[in-house]
């Protein structure tokens, strides 16, 4: 409040028609703008009541600043900022700050915040129509979009039909699937126990007791010969030993007996052509016996005491040990269906006799290399018979069969749930249309692609590598379900590593457009990538059109506060 008046403040009281017509008041409050009957003004935060003609003096009275709506002596207070009309547009404001500084400030159009110079033309009029030309081009591209959008969400209602009537046919079937799986696990138990029993029987029949007797027999009869060769071979060596080392000199008889059998047993004795006479010469003869011979054919001879020919082969031996006897018992429980893998698996039949051994060494392993690489399956029937096979592949397709349709029912469900809430598909299930959709576009060096709700990636345009941007994690985290914002932002998550930084993530914002395309692609932060995209999806319809989404309205109030 000033004693003299200022040049400001005449002119300001002089620009008041009326008292509510203060310069720069908002309408919103302008009935406090009014002198009481003691011709006052109470602030508005109603610290201090100051006479009416303080108001708009050029200085500041109030803590809040609202004694100075038209000036910008009080700059910087909560209340302080002046009010322009803008006739033929919208009305705007701008701080007190601004009032009188020079500027023309855009969100005074009619130029006021500069009333005491006058510096500032009305440039509302063709701001209006700059303005009305784009609303209008947005508003068009809005129908437009939300015929578009109009046919998604038909799309998500036809969806949501077909999928609750699949639901309830599938809920349906889960009963009579059960029910399938008890009776085959019933007859498998059975097919089971039918089959052992079989197998008990016959194990009892003389000839397989006497098989298994034969096999006991050969089992024993090769440790015996294992045994035996090995005690051939210390008694060989013991000799061999001995007849190197011994002094023929000597006059151990037993000893020299025993050296002239084992030479005679592995050499050709050779007699010498003029025998000698007497105890001395029949002693020179059998040592000329003895020293004679061959060393190779000797060494032949002692192989061939070892290795006798006609001996039985080990692998041969093992095979019968090794034969599943009750495998056989259950193959030939009238199993008459012979098909290509029981051709396979008699293939030994085929095999020449040269090469029997090799094949017999390499069949496991390649029968486990095709049955690895899912050529062939292996038969069941050796472990417990064809009834007990088939049975167990009916059991085991019914659990499949009811498993599969459990895992539908869930699918399903959690489809519908996000169709029908706001959670994934928008209000109204409109963007289930875009699940799986991609769009892409051309930055730079990459190719960026979008699929809704899957991934995001970057393709080199030079060759054939491509980054992860990530996956689908989420819609806008400030937004509230349900309301326009929280549509307007995707995010994509977790994707490559990015070289000595983050994983690589995209923000996408999404705006109304009457297609689905990615406009620009950013990166704001190294692997930090931001999408612009427009979508028919977030065309809501607009006000008196038909029919809008629940949260239409928050989204016009928005909208007007972004305008003001
Ligand atoms: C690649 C691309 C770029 C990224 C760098 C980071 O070149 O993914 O977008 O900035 O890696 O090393």
């Amino acid at each position: 409040m000033k004693l003299v008046p200022t040049l400001f403040s005449l002119l300001a009281v002089l620009g008041a028609a009326s008292a509510g017509d203060v310069r720069g008041v908002d309408p919103a409050v302008a009935a406090r703008y009014v002198p009481s009957a003691e011709g006052t003004f109470a602030c508005l935060d109603g610290s201090s009541v100051i006479p009416f003609s303080a108001v708009n003096d050029d200085y500041c009275d109030c803590a809040d600043g609202s004694d100075e709506p038209g000036t910008s002596a009080c700059e910087g207070r909560s209340a302080a900022y002046f009010f322009c009309w803008n006739r033929g547009h919208i009305p705007g404001k701008v701080l007190a700050s601004r009032v009188n500084d020079g500027i023309c400030d855009p969100e005074c159009c009619d130029g006021s915040d500069e009333w005491a110079s006058g510096a500032c033309p009305d440039r509302c009029a063709e701001i209006s129509k700059v303005h009305r030309e784009k609303v209008d081009a947005e508003q068009k591209t809005r129908r437009t979009g939300a015929k578009i959008r109009s046919t998604y969400v038909s799309f998500a209602q036809k969806e949501k039909t077909r999928l609750e009537e699949e639901l309830a046919a599938k809920r349906a079937e889960v009963a009579d699937k059960e029910l399938e799986v008890e009776e085959a696990k019933a007859a498998l138990d059975r097919a089971e126990s039918q089959s052992r029993d079989a197998i008990e029987r016959k194990k009892q029949s003389p000839l397989y007791q006497s098989v298994e007797k034969h096999r006991d027999v050969v089992k024993r009869l090769k440790t015996d010969v294992e045994l035996l060769k090995d005690d051939l071979k210390t008694v060989l060596d013991l000799l061999e030993e001995l007849s190197k080392g011994y002094n023929p000199n000597g006059q151990d008889m037993a000893v020299k007996h025993a050296v002239i059998n084992y030479k005679e047993l592995i050499g050709r004795v050779e007699v010498p052509e003029t025998p000698k006479e007497g105890v001395e010469g029949e002693e020179a003869n059998a040592e000329a016996q003895v020293e004679g011979g061959e060393p190779e054919a000797a060494a032949a001879k002692l192989n061939h005491i070892r290795n006798p020919d006609g001996e039985i082969p080990n692998w041969q031996v093992d095979d019968v040990l090794r034969q599943d006897l009750e495998g056989l018992l259950v193959s030939n429980d009238g199993d008459d269906d012979d098909d290509e893998d029981g051709l396979l698996y008699r293939l030994e039949e085929y095999i020449p006799d040269s090469m029997f051994e090799y094949y017999d060494t390499a069949r496991e392993a390649i029968v486990s290399w095709l049955t690895d690489f899912g050529v062939i399956k292996r038969k069941q029937v050796a472990a417990d018979g064809p009834h007990v096979a088939t049975a167990r592949d009916k059991h085991r397709a019914a659990e499949r069969s009811l498993t599969d349709t459990r895992s539908r029912i869930r699918d399903i469900e959690t489809t519908l749930d996000q169709i029908s809430t706001q959670k994934h598909y928008g209000p109204q299930g409109e963007w289930k249309k875009l699940d799986g959709t991609c769009i892409d576009t051309v930055a730079g060096d990459y190719t960026y692609e979008l699929c809704f709700f899957g991934g995001a990636r970057q393709k080199s345009n030079k060759d054939s590598s491509s980054n992860s941007l990530g996956s689908f994690a989420g819609w806008n985290t400030e937004g509230e379900r349900g309301s326009y914002g929280y549509y307007t932002k995707q995010r994509y998550r977790n994707g490559a590593k990015c070289w000595n930084g983050p994983e690589r993530a995209v923000n996408v914002e999404l705006s109304c457009g009457t297609t689905n395309a990615i406009l620009s692609v950013t990166e704001p932060e190294k692997c930090e990538y931001k999408f612009k995209v427009t979508t028919p999806a977030l065309c809501w319809p607009l006000e008196g059109d038909k029919p809008a989404p629940k949260a239409q309205a928050a989204q016009a109030q928005d909208a007007v506060k972004d305008e003001l």
